[in-house]
């Protein structure tokens, strides 16, 4: 059996804006990943059961990697549809808000958002969410926002016909926001929701190739590239990896293409800390992503890079530089957390 963790009372008001209103909206952050995508398309699919009018609106493009999932046609992107997703905001009865905290994690849709008078409910697993919405359902132990959409749907008394599309879609999220069940998955529960899952017929091997072996050969060659670039500090139990611009062209990078390198280092044995740098082809600056494995704090290192983030995965930026430049600057900052990071790989060798 489950733990009710959600507070039925918001369950039940929810039941009462089911019966009432009509017009849905969902939405998620800007880059969506697969979290954001299941969770949104699950939601979709519940609310077409109810005969709902339902938009999903995403602020901007998902990854090619999840363009499989049933649904994923009908998503507008806010970035191209600005004024029907405009319209749609403002004439929405419900505004479903699924997978950020801040409303700023929507970028240029928050202040339509914020503006209409929709009602609003946030479906969240991360920390401290903004007091936008009428209904927050913020649950920051929960591995993923699917997770915790499964038990509200449960709560709703939805499980009985449930079909294998929104269970694949909750999967699909649940999967994804745990790196295929490799960490924030140590929860029993968690195993007995993919459980029920896969009693509705979810084809998780499947869902796995879709979502893992769906890559261009040119990101795998950019991957070589970034590879045999890559510069480990034993001392520091830290690995630094770094894309250029000129690599980006060469190996015709396209939005994505680098997503995971970061946590390929944390492969090696007594790498505990990882950094990518990669030069944005838009700004003139360096996007800095961290990942750590244990107790290390990326989030304060990322903090000295105008960033911020959860413990073992955060990111920051480095005003008009190069990669080069930056990776000396992170050395710099690195040198810092030398004690911090031997006690951390001491305490918790992997
Ligand atoms: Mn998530």
């Amino acid at each position: 059996m489950l733990t009710k963790i959600i507070n039925p009372e918001l369950v039940t008001k929810f039941k009462d804006w089911q019966k009432e209103y009509k017009q849905f909206v969902i939405i998620a952050h800007t880059n969506p990943d697969g979290d954001a995508i299941g969770s949104s398309l699950a939601l979709y699919h519940y609310l077409k059961y109810l005969r709902k009018n339902v938009c999903v609106i995403m602020p901007n493009q998902f990854p090619d990697f999840l363009r499989w999932l049933p649904g994923a046609d009908n998503i507008m992107n806010y970035d191209y549809y600005t004024d029907v997703a405009n319209i749609k905001i403002a004439d929405a009865d419900v505004i479903c808000c699924l997978d950020f905290n801040k409303l700023n994690r929507v970028d240029e849709m928050a202040e339509k958002i914020r503006e209409s008078k929709a009602k609003k409910v946030l479906i969240d697993h991360h920390l401290d969410p903004e007091q936008f919405a009428d209904i927050i359902i913020s649950h920051p132990e929960q591995s993923s926002t699917c997770e915790l959409l499964y038990r509200f749907l449960c709560d709703l008394g939805y499980y009985y016909k449930m079909n294998t599309i929104v269970a694949t879609c909750i999967y699909t999220g649940m999967m994804t926001d745990t790196g295929g069940f490799t960490y924030n998955s140590n929860n029993p529960e968690l195993f007995f929701i993919v459980s029920m899952l896969l009693q509705k017929h979810v084809d998780k091997d499947l869902v796995y190739r879709k979502v893992n072996y769906n890559f261009s050969a040119s990101r795998l060659f950019l991957q070589g590239q970034v590879l045999s670039g890559m510069e480990v500090l034993p001392d520091y139990h830290t690995a630094i990896l770094t894309l250029t611009r000129e690599q980006q062209q060469k190996y015709h990078y396209s939005k994505g293409d680098s997503e995971g390198f970061v946590n390929i280092p944390l492969q090696i044995k007594d790498v505990i800390f990882t950094c990518f740098l990669r030069e944005d082809t838009e700004k003139d600056i360096v996007k800095i992503s961290l990942r750590s494995i244990g107790e290390f704090p990326c989030n304060v290192v990322a903090e000295e890079f105008n960033g911020g983030g959860h413990k073992n995965a955060s990111g920051g930026e480095l005003q008009k530089t190069d990669a080069k430049m930056a990776s000396i600057r992170f050395k710099e900052v690195l040198e810092k957390y030398k004690s911090l990071l031997t006690e951390c790989f001491n305490q918790h060798p992997k």
